[in-house]
């Protein structure tokens, strides 16, 4: 018997499938008859090293796209890297090395680790997308949206640090303060560029319902995220003196119109221009406003941060009853950007207008009325009700349900000439602009003369200056001495370039497409949609959602023949890969290898101090419990390590790595090797049919039956655990040695095949082993003898009297009176029929005999 040598077979493997080109993709032409699939796993950002995530992440997409392969696709699994971003530049200000030369190093070392794992991949369409002839062709995308008007400008708050002078990305404010400098944070206005994503509100609403190979849980994020909610617009007439410009009222907007009986108060935002008018005349509100500009611009920040308020003195009036007037507040929580700025509270039924009322003690009226409560007695205290029930204290509203009472109140605002019903989006359109260096420059240039102009076309790729300095804050394409000093395009006069470049969510949204490919439109169309994507779903939000908005946006300039406008018709969000974590008695992280058990207790192995364990937890560098894939490699092989994350979880859980699993593994991948190895050499013969041969043909084909079942329905822990009985069953046939020599070769061929999608590398040698042509990689899946794996007999329950006593085996064909008379025979039935009648049995075949005695 021979050892497998993981080290010497994986190389070779990989040096012969490079050299054949093996998994370049087809041109359609080349194709011919044979369909595509088109696999990608979420595109890496270089960071330098890979990590267990990556390699679970992509052995996933690579059984996939092996499979097709296999099955007779003409099959497109390209590899590339999302490479602009934050870590770049602060590993420029760091350690003074250029942003563009740490990603590229980057980049060759995760590729070095990438060649390791044995994907099947097409390094042929490899890019970065910093490279410029990728972001050039994102600027040209750029301007035509721009000609179309997907693209435009508007003023937009940022986070400003005053001591760095310099926009802070929401990541970069931590309470309230900038990262670096710890200065309270600002809120600027500057004017930055938008993508109109809200134009494709409805359809990527409507579309994303109709994704059903998408995980259910992503279609709700998506679907919550764009937020479409059926509200009010109205206006409220000014009870007090109204302000110049609001004699008609204040425009407020409203989901709730059903308890406008409830109203307690009206909020501005700090940012509704009414609020803007009145601090100009009142230097309070105008701290007031300063106050508030300190919290940051997400959303998050805004919902954590204490509710503050101002009281104008302006009053309005109630629509429904002119005696009752709401006084006008400005509240911290109203944003400018949603709905019109301004809205009526309701303390009694939202959390924010409650938090509020009791803390400047504004009135609380519940209007709606909990199921199975009294209305006499029902009220709220500090928390806000907001779950369904009957519209109480409301007049004409009166005993409604919500919803009934929504529609109520809209009719009768409108009939009032008050407002509309209206729909509304919480999706707000993309800002893309970033005051930053390592991104896609945006090609414009101001002009004082003609304005905005577009970088004529043959001027493209605009690309970032190399010689920028990162000792000071700031952006460099801001301070550079010359980059931005260009001449307009149309006048010739003295302009400046935008030195804001894109958020780097624009270089992923459109990569698939480039893949598919670089300029061919027809190609594109051929491989769009990608069949199958891979990837965490902490991207089940935002990347998807722009790559679907990019997807439609393409397509209506004409650079994407894809009418859906759906880039990926399937998707599948893999689980993380976690692993326990120590902490020593100092409360500092230890790796688990630095520690061990003692008894009952954990020890740091180094000085016998106590060690505590903790959680299992995502592998993190901050906790130490990572785990090198290269050390794994170098140890193991790449296969074993495939083999395990795929192993043990569904692919949509969380695995946890453990020393014992992974070397579990590797014996197993010996194991299997010695089912080729203890075959003898001879020629192949055919399978005899003798009842030992036939067992174990059968073993065979209802193994790849289920294999491609489990591959198809992306439960690959259910295959790897099919190969393991696969290979006990054919280590047990090694015994009756060369009487089933021809069944045995039979399996042994088609277990090589199952096989290479998990452990390619062993694959290929076991394929060599069988003295088969050719790479087993480029092989055919096997086929199935559909008379092998129809099960003739059937295990049915007994019951007696309705409770299970006994199992049955029988062949399917035999008559009911047989399973019958066999039921009753069996030991565990008969002692609950002793001295007791049988008053009926029942037989539902190929399930259940219910015995019924009294
Ligand atoms: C009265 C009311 C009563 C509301 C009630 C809620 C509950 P969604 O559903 O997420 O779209 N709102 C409107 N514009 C706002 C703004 N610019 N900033 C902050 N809040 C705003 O949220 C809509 C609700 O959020 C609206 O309905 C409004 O408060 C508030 F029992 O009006 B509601
Ligand atoms: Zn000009």
């Amino acid at each position: 018997a021979t050892r497998y040598d993981p080290q010497t077979a994986e190389e070779k493997w990989r040096a012969a499938w490079d050299k054949a080109a093996l998994f370049e993709a087809k041109s359609p032409a080349e194709a011919g008859d044979a369909p595509k699939a088109y696999v990608l796993e979420m595109f890496p950002y270089p960071s330098g090293r890979l990590h267990m995530g990556h390699v679970r992440n992509y052995a996933m997409g690579d059984v996939v796209a092996r499979y097709k392969r296999a099955k007779g696709y003409n099959v497109l699994h390209p590899m590339g890297w999302d490479a602009f971003g934050m870590p770049a530049e602060n590993a420029a200000m760091e350690r003074n090395v250029h942003p563009g030369e740490w990603t590229y190093q980057n980049i060759a070392a995760m590729k070095a680790q990438f060649m390791k794992l044995g994907l099947s991949l097409d390094w042929s369409r490899e890019f970065a997308t910093c490279d410029p002839e990728y972001y050039g062709d994102q600027q040209a995308l750029f301007l035509k949206f721009l000609e179309k008007g997907l693209v435009y400008r508007k003023a937009s708050k940022v986070n400003w640090d005053p001591v760095d002078n310099t926009v802070l990305a929401n990541e970069q404010v931590i309470d309230g303060r900038g990262w670096r400098s710890g200065a309270l944070v600002e809120q600027r206005e500057l004017t930055q560029w938008f993508f109109r994503i809200t134009n494709y509100a409805e359809d990527l609403l409507e579309e994303v319902q109709k994704l059903e190979r998408w995980p259910e849980k992503v279609r709700t994020m998506q679907a919550n995220w764009i937020g479409r909610s059926e509200g009010l617009q109205m206006r409220f007439e000014f009870a007090s003196d109204a302000p110049t410009g609001y004699a008609d009222g204040l425009e407020i907007f409203t989901t709730r119109p059903d308890t406008l009986f409830g109203a307690s108060f009206v909020a501005l935002s700090p940012d509704h221009p009414l609020t803007i008018k009145l601090a100009e005349h009142s230097e309070e509100l105008k701290a007031f406003r300063a106050k508030c500009a300190q919290i940051g611009t997400s959303e998050e920040a805004i919902e954590k941060a204490d509710k503050l308020g101002f009281n104008t003195g302006l009053t309005v009036k109630h629509p429904f009853d002119e005696s009752i007037t709401l006084p006008v507040w400005v509240a911290n929580f109203v944003l400018m950007g949603y709905g019109t700025g301004a809205i009526f509270a309701c303390p009694a039924h939202d959390q924010r207008d409650m938090d509020f009322a009791r803390k400047y003690d504004l009135p609380v009226k519940p209007v709606v009325l909990p199921p199975n409560t009294d209305g006499q007695t029902f009220n709220v205290d500090t928390e806000a009700y907001t779950g369904p029930g009957t519209i109480f204290n409301s007049g004409f509203l009166n005993g409604l349900s919500i919803e009934d009472a929504k529609r109520g109140a809209i009719e009768k605002i409108e009939s009032m000439g008050l407002g509309e019903g209206t729909v509304n989006y919480r999706l707000r359109d993309w800002g893309v602009s970033r005051q930053r260096y390592w991104g896609c420059p945006i090609p414009v240039i101001h002009c004082d003369s003609c304005g905005i102009m577009p970088v004529p076309e043959t001027d493209l790729p605009v690309r970032l200056p190399e010689d920028v300095s990162f000792d000071k804050p700031g952006n460099p394409l801001e301070r550079h001495p010359s980059w931005k000093h260009v001449d307009c395009p149309t006048c010739g006069s003295a302009a400046r370039r935008e030195t804001d470049t894109l958020d780097t969510f624009v270089d992923s949204s459109w990569y698939y497409s480039r893949f598919a490919s670089v300029r061919d439109l027809e190609e594109r169309a051929y491989w769009m949609p990608v069949d199958q994507y891979v990837g965490g779903v902490e991207h089940a939000v935002l990347h998807l959602l722009y790559s679907r908005f990019f997807a439609r946006a393409m397509r209506d300039v004409g650079l994407l023949d894809l009418p859906s406008g759906e880039p990926f018709a399937g998707l599948f969000t893999q689980g993380m890969v976690t692993h326990e974590t120590y902490k020593s008695a100092a409360g500092k992280w230890l790796q688990p290898s630095e520690v061990q058990k003692d008894g009952d207790i954990w020890i740091e192995t180094a000085t016998g101090a106590i060690a505590t364990p903790g959680p299992i937890e995502k592998m993190s560098k901050s906790k130490k419990n990572t785990v090198d894939p290269d050390a794994i490699i170098a140890q193991f092989g790449a296969d074993v390590a495939r083999w395990f994350v795929l192993s043990d979880s569904p692919p949509e859980r969380d695995v946890e790595w453990t020393q014992a699993g992974v070397e579990g593994a590797a014996r197993f991948a010996q194991r299997l090797w010695s089912v080729f190895d203890n075959l003898p050499e001879d020629a192949t013969v055919q399978p005899g049919d003798d009842a030992d041969s036939l067992d174990l043909r059968k073993v065979s084909h209802k193994a790849v039956a289920a294999i491609d079942k489990a591959i198809e329905e992306f439960r690959f822990n259910s295959a790897v655990a099919t190969i393991h009985e696969w290979v006990s069953a054919l280590k047990k046939a090694e015994s009756a040695g060369d009487a089933i020599l021809g069944a045995r070769q039979e399996g042994a061929s088609m277990l090589a095949r199952c096989l290479t999608p998990f452990m390619p590398h062993l694959a290929e040698t076991c394929w060599e082993r069988l003295g088969k042509e050719g790479f087993v990689s480029a092989a055919d899946w096997p086929i199935v003898d559909s008379s092998l794996t129809v099960d003739d007999s059937v295990t049915m329950a007994v019951q007696v009297n309705g409770k299970r006593r006994a199992e049955i085996t029988v062949p399917k064909a035999m008559s009911k009176d047989d399973v019958e008379a066999l039921a009753l025979s069996q030991k565990e039935v008969t002692s609950f029929i002793e001295g007791k009648s049988v008053k009926k049995t029942i037989v539902v075949p190929g399930r259940i005999v219910n015995i019924v005695v009294a």
